[in-house]
């Protein structure tokens, strides 16, 4: 109760930050991207956990404005580091179930991207299967609506879902991001290693980007670069990263 009070001030507060953590494009040994991640400064407890937080954000309905917050943060950040000269790289930003099944979310982007000048093209949102399930021919109109926009969408945590193959074929996404799970010992379990191999193989009939997340050794990534993998994602290139020192990453 007490730390829901605390997430009420939060924003007020400014104890919200984002961490950044590059994305690549392993074939080419390329930077094209980051994925945005919120922390808590909490002012008792340090730092709290999105893990811990989200949740409760999610059930107060304090993540709309916690939400918006980090979408305006994001591309006003990506935004920045473009006219800084920095080279131009897409932003994702997870988005909750709530901020997803709002009825004005293009409406919230068209103005976000207006007043920060991001061009769509380097935004990117992140949606889950479970958030994507119910209401599929509603899910497809909106997905479609942000397609049309120029913003990129992303699946989320793929695999620990339930989405079936018919569904992954009607619905509008550009990429898939392989679930840190699966990646886990992908080259002691082979279990792991035939369940990447065969979203891989999907992924291409499909015309899908993949990203392979929780890519912590050089084992993995040697993996992923004998599948032909294009993009990765984890503590093997770098952990998430407060503004000022992802920007000495990229600069
Ligand atoms: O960064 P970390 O691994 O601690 O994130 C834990 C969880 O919190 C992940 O599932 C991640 O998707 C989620 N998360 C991180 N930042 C955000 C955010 O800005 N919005 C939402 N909705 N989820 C986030
Ligand atoms: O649910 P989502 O995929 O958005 O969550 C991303 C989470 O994974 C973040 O909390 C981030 O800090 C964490 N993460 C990113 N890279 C790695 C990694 O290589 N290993 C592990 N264990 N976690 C990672
Ligand atoms: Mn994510
Ligand atoms: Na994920």
């Amino acid at each position: 109760l007490e730390l829901e009070y605390d997430l009420r001030k939060a924003l007020e507060r400014e104890e919200f930050e984002l961490y950044y953590q590059p994305q690549y494009d392993i074939q080419n040994n390329r930077l094209i991207g980051m994925e945005a991640l919120i922390r808590w400064q909490h002012p008792k407890q340090g730092m709290v956990s999105p893990g811990e937080f989200i949740p409760l954000a999610e059930e107060t309905g304090l993540i709309v404005p916690i939400g918006d917050w980090v979408l305006r943060t994001a591309c006003s950040q990506n935004k920045k580091w473009q006219d800084e000269g920095l080279p131009a790289l897409t932003v994702s930003v997870n988005l909750s179930l709530r901020q997803f099944q709002k009825h004005n979310l293009i409406g919230d982007i068209v103005k976000t991207l207006k007043e920060t000048g991001l061009h769509p093209r380097y935004l990117e949102l992140e949606i889950t299967e479970s958030m994507a399930m119910d209401n599929i021919e509603q899910v497809i109109r909106k997905l479609n609506e942000l397609k049309d926009l120029g913003v990129r969408i992303s699946m989320d945590d793929f695999g620990t879902g339930y989405s079936s193959l018919q569904y992954l074929k009607k619905i509008p996404i550009h990429k898939l991001k392989i679930d840190q799970s699966f990646i886990r010992d992908i080259t002691k379990d082979p279990d792991n290693a035939a369940i990447v191999s065969t979203i891989l193989a999907m992924a291409n009939h499909l015309r899908l980007e993949v990203v392979a997340e929780g890519v912590e050794t050089t084992e993995d990534l040697q993996f992923l670069l004998n599948k032909e993998c294009r993009h990765a994602q984890g503590y093997f290139f770098s952990r998430p990263l407060p503004k000022e020192q992802f920007k000495q990453l990229i600069h």
